[in-house]
């Protein structure tokens, strides 16, 4: 059909959007969504939808993908693998970190980590920064620069000996995000805690993979997200707290906003559907598979987060996929060995099984709307980090990236899945749904059989302003 008004038309959807559910036609030209009404022209391309529900492709906001690590440690998935394990889950945007290593130059950071998504991607992606060494040189020149030219978040960490920055380098950074409009992510833990609780319970002999989360107690994240939020209150800067895992940092961060201060949270999967049993009940090394940071808490925690979940105190929901191989000397398992608790690298697996989770769990079982599900994965993420509204919605003019959901009861099996990981840690798991169809930009990635997506079509998104708070007027302090 060669003067067809769409190159395809999806029919009969039942969209979903952060705001509203409506039944529709979709029509995409060139990529985007250029028509939404009943009974739209044939296209070249026609999907029937029947009546599923189509939301936005998700944005995965926090997800690390080939991020440099100091050997024997590699991350399990690259550009490739990642971003089609994104795409098979309905995953159209990702947003991994740029890291900074001490002693490094940013731009050569960013450079760097360019090199290494180029001609890989199957979706679109875009990067944060990982500030690690806030020279002056980074503060007064490269940061600003970044900024200006798309990078406009970046993380620090509070936490891990090779990243973080103590409480006067954390002020310095967050002065330059007020003063140029960019949006710091903070890892809030405790490190000198972590590092007294942790020789502690070596010089036991607990080194135990379940140990891991006894040496990073929930106080650990709660007096450094109580830290964070006085830090961004001094400076006058909104905040986003990532990975936030259970009550005492939730009650901070309450403590925050009935104070009127702007400071955003996110959770990922790992703290509503696991808990410290899963890094082990005894001494058995297969609970390093579940060893990440924050630990998952216990059932009481998991509660305390769908209902941050439901009520508005999160404001997004992320992976933090940080893939490392469970049976592999570069994984959890350095150099072929069983190691101590402080030797295991942090980090689980989840970019693909993000939505279909919170999907199943939080739309179908009843605990959050399916409104609240898009805001959560795709509407906020593509505002706070300045991608909205070409990400994160189903309008006239955005990408036609979305989501057409099959609900049928599945079971979660790493085998089905496209990460480079040798495992999930929800193996196992019934769900209730799975992506029948993911289009990035009007094209198929994901058929609910196979990634169809050719590698290297993701393009790189420069993010612009966070859009989550109103602005201030150009000019203004
Ligand atoms: N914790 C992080 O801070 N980043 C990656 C994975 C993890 O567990
Ligand atoms: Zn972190
Ligand atoms: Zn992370």
């Amino acid at each position: 059909m060669a003067d067809a008004a769409f190159d395809l038309v999806v029919r009969n959807a039942q969209v979903a959007t952060a705001s509203d559910t409506f039944d529709c036609d979709i029509g995409i030209r060139d990529g985007r969504i250029v028509q939404l009404g009943q009974a739209l022209a044939a296209g070249r391309d026609e999907y029937d939808a029947a009546g599923r529900v189509v939301t936005p492709g998700g944005v995965d906001a926090h997800c690390h993908l080939d991020q440099p690590m100091e050997a024997p440690a590699r991350m399990a998935d690259d550009f490739r693998s990642g971003s089609r394990s994104a795409a098979c889950g309905g995953t159209t945007t990702v947003i991994p970190f740029a890291a900074q290593m001490k002693g490094q130059s940013l731009l050569a950071a960013v450079d760097d980590y360019h090199a290494r998504a180029e001609g890989r991607a199957v979706v679109d992606y875009a990067f944060h920064l990982i500030v690690s060494d806030p020279t002056p040189q980074v503060l007064s020149t490269e940061l600003p620069q970044l900024i200006a030219q798309g990078y406009t978040s970046f993380k620090v960490y509070m936490t891990y000996d090779d990243m973080k920055l103590d409480d006067g380098q954390i002020l310095d950074v967050l002065d330059v995000a007020r003063t140029h409009g960019a949006l710091a992510m903070l890892h809030a833990e405790n490190a000198d805690c972590i590092e007294w609780l942790t020789r502690r319970l070596e010089a036991a002999g607990r080194t135990a993979p379940r140990y891991h989360a006894h040496a990073r107690p929930m106080l650990v994240e709660r007096e450094a997200t109580h830290r964070a939020i006085a830090l961004s209150q001094l400076v006058d800067v909104p905040i986003l707290i990532v990975h936030v895992s259970g009550g005492e940092a939730v009650e901070q961060i309450r403590w925050a906003r009935s104070h009127g201060l702007s400071v955003f949270a996110e959770t990922c999967p790992q703290y509503l559907f696991l808990t410290a049993e899963d890094l082990g009940i005894d001494d058995s090394y297969h609970g390093a598979r579940c060893v990440c940071s924050p630990p998952p808490r216990d059932k009481r925690n998991q509660q305390v987060i769908w209902d941050g979940l439901s009520d508005g105190l999160f404001t997004i929901f992320s992976s933090d996929h940080a893939p490392f191989r469970y049976d592999d000397p570069q994984g959890k398992k350095p150099h072929g060995e069983e190691v101590a608790f402080r030797h295991i690298p942090n980090g689980i697996p989840g970019l693909e099984t993000r939505l279909p989770l919170l999907y199943s769990e939080g739309v179908l079982g009843g605990r959050i709307t399916l409104q609240k599900f898009v805001e959560l994965t795709s509407t906020n993420p593509a505002k706070a980090y300045g991608l909205h509204p070409r990400k994160g919605t189903i309008a006239i003019g955005c990408d036609a990236d979305l989501v057409v959901w099959d609900h049928r009861d599945t079971v979660v099996r790493n085998a089905d899945l496209h990460h480079a990981v040798d495992y999930t840690p929800y193996e196992g798991m019934g769900l209730k749904a799975w992506p029948a169809l993911t289009l990035s930009r009007g094209e198929v990635v994901w058929d609910g059989r196979d990634c169809v997506a050719r590698e290297g079509r993701g393009r790189f998104l420069r993010c612009g302003r966070p859009t989550l708070l109103p602005q201030r007027p150009e000019g203004r302090p």
